[in-house]
């Protein structure tokens, strides 16, 4: 917890909770979409397949956590419940669920076995409950509200604690609906009542982030293909917003100025599809896929919510597996060493000539250390020099996030031959910033701050080669 310090500078604007800056810290986690779609090779369930083709010939949950751990993930979310009603624990409401496949004998329960997996490897669990029903009779009628609260309840309470509740805005209208076969459709602005289902979450997973296209925690970035804008500010003024009826440009580059925290969480597949299909074992993502969505979400300031389908067995397919580990060893190796931590100086102005503003804070690691200035200068320049001078082509920057999104703009340049010459430059940082630029060798760089809302404080500065 930090301490109040009277000589720092006051927070700008919105700034996190505390369980939003423990959700920012995680940066890369995954997705298991899983259900009866696995079984018919479909995205979207109609709602009347029989829960008996649900039957993974060989489930393994150790195998998908290993593969999620192993491949640098650090949290699992799972669709408990996809479009198509069926349940993959067996739900008290319901008889559409794993509890009537022959699965395990109708003994099984998914969300029980991966909920357990993770939390044995150390990695966090959420979960996915779409609120579109296609199978239950009285979706779109006042009743179906209090039952989806109750499975939502079930999961809450009986899984352990959850990182992130993922609320799908996703409505297509027809469905089975328990026979009459017929196309409803929603108010989204008043049918869930989002409020008091979000009130029941904080209630039973306090620490839990809620999602969806409109947040409160976490918003939607406003794609499918895990792709933050090139500026995207982790601020929305929320209330313009409700799940399911997304201003897709809005969600992506964020408000600014604006009345909330709500960073973006980007999420793609490593397939096409997002659930398992034989046909696309061929067209998995490769680990420079992987690594491009990386700097394209988490190096914008976003998080990456990474899906792998189990596929028929109920494992991650052995061509996913082998593209994660890729990926994961691929960024292992890039952030391996942090140049900017060999400079022989870094010099600029500093908040009232105090040491714990310094601009070497931004090489401390300690994640509480931070570099900031005098209220009155919006627009420092800090001067990195190398007694050596070093070859890199990737340039990291993090704003300390308990004092809010304070930088618009910078830029970097590097002294060659005599003279400063721009090596890159951007709008928002946030949580992260990583920007691939030409390999260059220099040895002397400076970062000016061209336009903020409030003196900056930057957490860390980086240098890497990427090869
Ligand atoms: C969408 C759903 O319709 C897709 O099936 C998938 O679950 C994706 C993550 O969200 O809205």
């Amino acid at each position: 917890m930090m301490s109040f310090d009277p000589s720092a500078p006051l927070p700008f604007g919105p700034i996190p909770s505390p369980r939003q800056l423990q959700w920012h810290a995680l940066e890369l986690y995954g997705f298991l979409h899983f259900t009866v779609n696995t079984f018919t090779d479909l995205e979207w369930g109609f709602g009347d397949e029989s829960p008996d083709i649900f039957n993974p010939s060989d489930f393994d949950a150790e195998q998908m956590v290993a593969t999620a751990a192993e491949g640098g993930l650090q949290g699992l979310i799972l669709t408990c419940k996809h479009h198509d009603g069926f349940c993959l624990w067996p739900s008290r409401y319901t008889g559409h669920s794993v509890r009537s496949s022959s699965w395990r004998g109708g003994q099984g329960d998914v969300v029980r076995e991966i909920s357990d997996a993770c939390r044995r490897r150390g990695l966090k669990f959420g979960v996915y409950l779409s609120p579109w029903d296609r199978n239950y009779s009285a979706y779109g009628y006042p009743e179906y509200v209090p039952y989806y609260r109750a499975q939502l309840r079930e999961l809450l309470e009986n899984y352990g604690p959850l990182f992130e509740i993922w609320f799908d805005g996703a409505n297509g209208g027809s469905g089975y609906y328990g026979g009459a076969r017929e196309t409803r459709t929603i108010d989204k602005m008043i049918y869930y009542g989002w409020e008091e289902t979000w009130q029941m979450v904080r209630n039973l997973q306090p620490e839990a982030v809620i999602f969806s296209d409109a947040g409160p925690d976490v918003r939607w970035v406003g794609n499918e293909e895990g792709l933050a804008g090139e500026t995207c500010w982790a601020t929305l003024n929320r209330s313009d917003f409700i799940p399911g009826e997304a201003n897709r440009d809005r969600l992506n580059s964020g408000d600014r100025p604006a009345s909330d925290w709500l960073p973006a969480e980007c999420d793609v597949s490593i397939r096409p599809g997002w659930f398992y299909h034989p046909a696309e074992d061929r067209r998995v993502k490769t680990p420079e896929q992987l690594l491009d969505l990386y700097f394209a979400s988490v190096g914008r300031g976003g998080s990456l919510l990474l899906n792998l389908p189990p596929d028929l067995r109920g494992q991650i397919h052995p061509n996913d597996a082998a593209a994660l580990r890729g990926f994961h060893s691929r960024l292992s190796r890039l952030f391996s060493r942090n140049l900017a931590c060999d400079a022989a100086a870094i010099s600029g102005p500093y908040r009232a000539g105090l040491d714990r503003f310094a601009p070497a804070q931004l090489l401390n690691p300690d994640p509480e250390a931070y570099w900031t200035c005098d209220d009155h200068d919006l627009t420092p320049t800090l001067i990195l020099s190398f007694i050596q001078p070093q070859r890199f082509n990737v340039v990291g920057l993090r704003e300390y996030l308990p004092l809010g999104q304070r930088i618009s703009a910078f830029a970097i340049d590097t002294w060659q031959s005599g003279g400063w010459q721009p090596l890159t430059s951007g709008t928002s940082i946030g949580a992260r910033r990583l920007l691939r630029t030409p390999t260059i060798t220099a040895a002397t760089l400076r970062l000016r701050i061209t336009q903020a809302a409030a003196c900056p404080a930057l957490s860390t500065l980086g240098l890497w080669l990427e090869e």
